[in-house]
Formats: C-alpha cells, structure tokens, sequence
C-alpha cells in the first residue's frame, strides 16, 4: 500500500472525465488499497481516482463515525434513481483545500456499481453517504461540488485558493 498525492484544483485532470473498468485485477486492487491509504491520511470521507491522477472510474467511501471502519469501494458506479427531494449541506473536497460550501443535492439515491469481488451491487442511501456518493461520482465525471454553485461563489473560492496557494510558496 502507498499513499498517492491528491490532485488540487485547478489541475485538468480534475477535469476530464473517467474510463470504465474493465477486469477488475491486481492493478485496480492496488489502486483501491493506495486510495484507502489516502483517504483516511487525508483525511477524508471519500476519494475518486482522478484525485489522484487516475483517470479510471474507482470510489472509496468511509462515512463511518467513531473508531470503527466502514469501508466500501464503488467501481463503475452508476446513479440508478434520485429523490426528489432535494437537500442543501456542507461539503469540502480535497481537492480544495479548506473551502466548504453548501451544496444542493438529491437526499437520496440508488446507486449501481461492481464491489472488489466483481460482484454486482444495488445500494439504497440518504443521508451522509448519499451525499459522499453523489460527489465522487461528480470526480468520475469532471465536476467538482463548485460547478454546483454560482460563478461568482466559484470564482470567489478559486481566489481563495490561489492566495492561499501563494501564501505557501
Ligand atoms: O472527494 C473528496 O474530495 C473527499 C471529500 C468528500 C465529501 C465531503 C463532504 C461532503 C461530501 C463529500 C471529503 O472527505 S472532505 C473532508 C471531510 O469531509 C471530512 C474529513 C474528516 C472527517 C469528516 C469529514
Ligand atoms: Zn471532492
């Protein structure tokens, strides 16, 4: 296992949509180990593969509380069915650092993907998780939680993390 660099905005690969997995083999397991490694140093609740540079459409999710580990990998996940309900929340990424906004989202959805296993899975959530999930999926797909909000609240969180940026080098 190995921790992997996180991909900070603006970096394109953030960017630029993810390929499907094909055979779930060595290379993906190692993958999903480094993101797991990654994840929780971080740390995080989440981590899609293109945050770190692998344009590949893998998730890790924790949204466990406490001590105990909950770990689940998503591969080729796929939104099945959204609420219609909509519910606004916080959200921060690690791929901007120390930015949070609130963000607008179903409350629940049905997701489908592949586990580590190569089995099939069709999962119900709300909540946290619900959340979590629709946000790596956005990664998959090149959209960070800032494309959800105006382009003057994207805007103005891009500054911030360009001076911050400057502030450290
Ligand atoms: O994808 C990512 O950048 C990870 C991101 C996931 C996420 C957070 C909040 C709402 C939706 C998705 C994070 O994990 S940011 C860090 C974070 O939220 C957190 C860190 C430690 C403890 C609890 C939360
Ligand atoms: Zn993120």
């Amino acid at each position: 296992m190995a921790l992997r660099p996180i991909l900070i905005a603006p970096d394109p690969v953030l960017k630029t949509p993810a390929e499907p997995v094909g055979r779930i083999d060595d290379e993906v397991r190692t993958l999903v180990a480094d993101m797991f490694e990654t994840m929780y140093k971080a740390p995080g609740i989440g981590l899609a593969a293109p945050q770190v540079g692998v344009l590949r459409r893998v998730v890790v999710v924790d949204v466990a509380e406490g001590e105990e580990r909950r770990p689940m990998t998503l591969i080729n996940p796929e939104i099945v069915w959204r609420s219609e309900e909509m519910l606004a929340a916080e959200e921060g990424c690690l791929s901007l650092p120390q930015q949070f906004a609130e963000v607008t989202r179903p409350g629940s959805v049905k997701v489908r993907y592949r586990n580590e296993q190569d089995e099939e899975v069709e999962l119900a959530a709300d909540g946290l998780l619900a959340r979590c999930i629709q946000h790596e999926i956005d990664h998959l797909d090149g959209v960070l939680f800032i494309d959800h909000l105006s382009a003057l609240r994207r805007s103005m969180i891009m500054r911030k993390l360009a001076k911050s940026r400057r502030g450290r080098a």
